[in-house]
């Protein structure tokens, strides 16, 4: 029996029960272990996204039956891989097939954050839009403008190439340097401080986790220039929430824009009061296209898992 903790698109729920007998948990909000112990009767694979942690101690207390554990994201950081392996259960997670929609939130978080998007709809929402004129609501350009994303995996390569369409220069960070065809001209920085101090646009697109923790604190910020905008579709852990909340509301950084929280789905009430913030609810991945792609990913590596 496969256990899947949320609701599934319509499509993928229907191919999985055609392929398996299907428990449907269809959770909301917070996870708790109980939620897994108390339905894993009979249960042999687990259908997981981000929100569901499956920390060491949870992984100890399924049952042999379990063989895999499934998760619909391409992130692993809320499962214990090593708990998982010492068990012999399986993971498989859904790579590549959501790389082009969450470039393209990251896109848009970088056009909405300069642009002041969210800022201007709430004006005009609130009847407060004092009409047309040449100085009202003046933002900044991205076209020309340098990039520097942290993370030059699949989806920050998506990204760079979304930014030379618009005459962007990309510089970037990574564990280690690109091979030229992976590359294709984006600058690779051995250090934070050149990096950093030679951005316009900063994108998050790495992993969370233990490695990139609060990578973004007080004291790299300071090494961004003044009028620089972040964004991060990656994990709500790489930013330290206080040094950007700070950051914004001096000015240094202009605006940021962020689809992912640290501890979801609650937000920093700091990031609520700023109007240079752009706030999206983890949607990086939420297009009708990838969810279903991952849906199917998902199943098919259940599948191979247990065969
Ligand atoms: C989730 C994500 O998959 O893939 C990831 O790592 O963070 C998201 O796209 C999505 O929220 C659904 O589980």
């Amino acid at each position: 029996m496969l256990l899947i903790t949320r609701e599934m698109p319509p499509e993928v729920l229907a191919r999985a029960q055609a392929e398996h007998e299907v428990r449907e948990l269809r959770l909301q909000g917070r996870f708790e272990p109980r939620h897994i112990l108390d339905n894993i009767a009979g249960v042999n694979a687990i259908l997981c996204i981000p929100a569901d942690k499956f920390d060491a101690a949870l992984i100890n207390a399924l049952p042999d039956a379990v063989k895999v554990i499934g998760t619909f994201s391409v992130g692993l950081e809320h499962i214990d891989l090593d708990a998982a392996a010492a068990r012999g259960i399986k993971i498989c997670h859904t790579p590549d097939v959501l790389t082009t929609a969450t470039a393209e939130l990251s896109l848009t978080l970088m056009l909405m954050a300069a642009r002041r998007a969210g800022e201007g709809e709430r004006i005009l929402r609130a009847g407060q839009w004092p009409g047309l004129a040449p100085t009202f609501h003046l933002g900044r350009g991205v076209s020309g403008k340098t990039l520097g994303i942290l993370g030059m995996g699949r989806i920050g390569r998506a990204l760079a190439q979304m930014a030379r369409g618009l005459n962007m220069q990309v510089h970037y960070r990574n564990r280690t340097r690109l091979a030229p065809e992976l590359e294709q001209g984006a600058i690779y920085h051995e250090d934070d401080a050149s990096f950093l101090a030679a951005l316009d646009f900063l994108s998050i697109n790495a992993p969370g986790g233990k490695e990139t923790f609060h990578w973004l604190n007080a004291a790299r910020i300071a090494l961004l220039k003044p009028g620089a905008i972040i964004v991060n579709t990656g994990r709500g852990t790489t930013i330290d929430d206080d040094a950007l909340i700070a950051a914004l509301r001096t000015g240094h950084i202009a605006a940021a824009g962020l689809d992912v929280f640290a501890n979801e789905p609650e937000i920093p009430p700091g990031y609520l009061a700023l109007e240079n913030a752009v706030l999206l609810p983890h949607i990086g991945s939420a297009t009708i296209e990838a969810r279903n792609a991952m849906g199917f990913l998902a199943l098919d590596g259940i599948k191979a898992a247990l065969a």
